[in-house]
């Protein structure tokens, strides 16, 4: 049984409580500290997990640069490589209710949310397991029947995976699985905040096959381990989802080694609603847009936009079922919103409510705890209306269950409202008239435009933001492209002297 095994078999529902928790070289070890984790719904220490120094993460970046370096994944046979990825997913099904409840325990999130992310995380594998089985590169017509001119994609090499608290599990494998199937080798370090998962998530990858050193694994604070990470110069790439100021304090500091940087960096995402829309589904969507994991997601529908003549109608409906949302601990089944993930980010969404009513918008419903004496995070799902563009709620991402409201009347005004924010992941309309959803979606300057819906992904569709929402895609093919260096490689099959230099004649 491997230390991840063992991980998993001890403590209470699953969680792992024993040490060890840091994965360098093929060897789980000890950390020279360590942090408790708390389940975000009573604020109860649910395990304790070692944590890296900054020298350790370096012993992490070495194993990984020394397993690139001698080959020992890239030059496996793509069919192999995809036979590890596909017992991944095997593995992650196997295990499924077990990894929900961990991270249900970790996140707050609902277990119902948990277990889709596992399915989700499932899909991702299987899909880079195929991706993984590659191509054999592109001919280029050189113009000279003498040359072969043939364009190949190689691993990137070595990749610092750093990830964020909200889909600890899912984002992780975002990517692991492409840079795993491009044949990198990795460091891997979540969030302090939900590290149980990634955890996991490692065990599995050993116990499917990944050679020691491939894939490393270091917990920690981002500002020491994740910074660095980021600064090695054995790293050729970091891929990290979180805030917009992380992000642009790893880009600044990637800079000194040049490397190439993927980042997720959340938005601010408009949801339209034109008048003839199927309301019912329009309202209920919008729902789960926002309140869905209490709103920390990057891609929540925190800004509503509905035309005129709806728009009393819509917000009435939205705030009668908003206030119909059974809020709880995420393990009870009937819970349908879970509490934020720490008393910080609690604090951080409360702050946004009182700057939202200082600002003049109008609160509909929610704007509290639920309750004076909680013990967990939880917070009520809000509304706000009366919303005006230059507003800090209606421009900063909030990441938590608020919604603001605005009105528009013509589709010039939609169009100029959904892009009027400096992020652009992504963003949603809703009309019975097709043409003007094209007409609108492709206006959009967000990396995904839903239409009659808000939220779905797939894993062969490329995500990721235009704007202050980053740079990089994940998923689909471009999300592996991330994780590969093209090479031209051009073979003169008969050289011959060109005598380019008057005096390269042969003596
Ligand atoms: O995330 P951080 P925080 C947004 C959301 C939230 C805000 C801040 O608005 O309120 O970001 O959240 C690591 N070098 N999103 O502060 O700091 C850190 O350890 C290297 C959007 O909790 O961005 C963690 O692993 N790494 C988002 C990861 O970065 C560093 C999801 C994310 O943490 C580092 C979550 C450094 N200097 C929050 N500093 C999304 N895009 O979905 C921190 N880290």
């Amino acid at each position: 049984m491997s230390p991840a095994d063992l991980q998993l078999a001890v403590g209470t529902d699953g969680v792992p409580t024993v040490a060890g928790t840091l994965y360098i070289d093929g060897s789980w070890r000890r950390g020279s500290s360590s942090r408790p984790v708390l389940n975000p719904a009573d604020a109860t220490e649910i395990s304790q997990v070692d944590e890296a120094s900054a020298e350790e993460a370096g012993l992490a970046v070495a194993a990984a640069r020394a397993a690139f370096d001698d080959g020992r994944w890239s030059s496996v046979p793509a069919a192999e490589r995809s036979a590890v990825l596909g017992r991944v997913a095997d593995l992650l099904q196997a295990n499924r209710s077990r990894i929900a409840r961990i991270e249900t325990l970790d996140t707050g999130k609902t277990l119902r949310e948990s277990e889709i992310d596992v399915d989700d995380v499932t899909a991702v594998f299987r899909y880079y397991a195929a991706l993984a089985l590659g191509e054999p590169g592109r001919l280029v017509d050189a113009g000279n029947p003498a040359v072969v001119s043939r364009v190949v994609h190689e691993p990137v090499g070595v990749c610092a995976l750093i990830g964020p608290w909200n889909y600890p599990l899912l984002q992780m494998s975002w990517k692991i699985a492409p840079a795993l199937a491009a044949g990198c080798t990795a460091v891997l370090k979540p969030s302090e905040v939900t590290p149980l998962t990634t955890v996991v998530l490692v065990g599995l990858l050993e116990d499917a096959g990944v050679p020691a050193g491939v894939v490393n694994l270091v917990l920690g604070a981002g500002a020491g381990v994740g910074a660095a990470l980021v600064e090695s110069e054995q790293v050729d790439l970091v891929s990290f989802t979180g805030g917009l100021s992380t992000g642009r304090t790893i880009m600044r500091s990637a800079a000194d080694t040049v490397k190439k940087v993927a980042l997720e960096l959340g938005g601010k995402n408009p949801n339209i609603v034109f008048a003839d829309a199927v309301l019912d589904a329009a309202v209920d969507t919008a729902l789960t847009a926002v309140f869905l994991h209490a709103g920390q997601v990057c891609s929540a529908g925190t800004r509503l936009l509905l035309e005129e003549p709806i728009a009393d109608e819509f917000v009435a409906e939205l705030v009668r079922r908003a206030e119909l949302i059974r809020i709880g601990p995420g393990l009870e089944p009937e819970s349908e919103m879970p509490p934020l993930v720490s008393a910080e980010h609690l604090a951080k969404v409360e702050e946004y409510v009182r700057v939202g009513l200082a600002e003049g918008a109008r609160l509909l419903t929610g704007g509290s705890r639920l309750s004076d004496d909680q013990k967990g995070y939880f917070y009520r799902p809000t509304v706000f209306t009366d919303c005006r563009r230059d507003m800090r709620i209606v421009q900063e991402e909030t990441f938590g269950p608020i919604v603001t409201v605005e009105r528009f009347s013509t589709e010039d005004e939609a169009v100029m409202l959904g892009n009027d924010t400096r992020y652009g992941l992504a963003g949603g309309v809703w009309t019975a008239d097709r043409g003007r959803a094209q007409r609108v979606a492709s206006r959009l300057r967000h990396g995904t435009v839903w239409i009659n819906d808000f939220g779905p992904y797939l894993p062969q569709a490329e995500w990721g933001g235009f704007k202050l929402s980053g740079t990089g895609r994940e998923l689909g093919p471009s999300g592996l492209a991330e994780y590969q260096e093209a090479k031209h490689m051009y073979e003169n099959t008969e050289p011959a002297a060109q005598h380019w230099f008057s005096g390269g004649q042969p003596g």
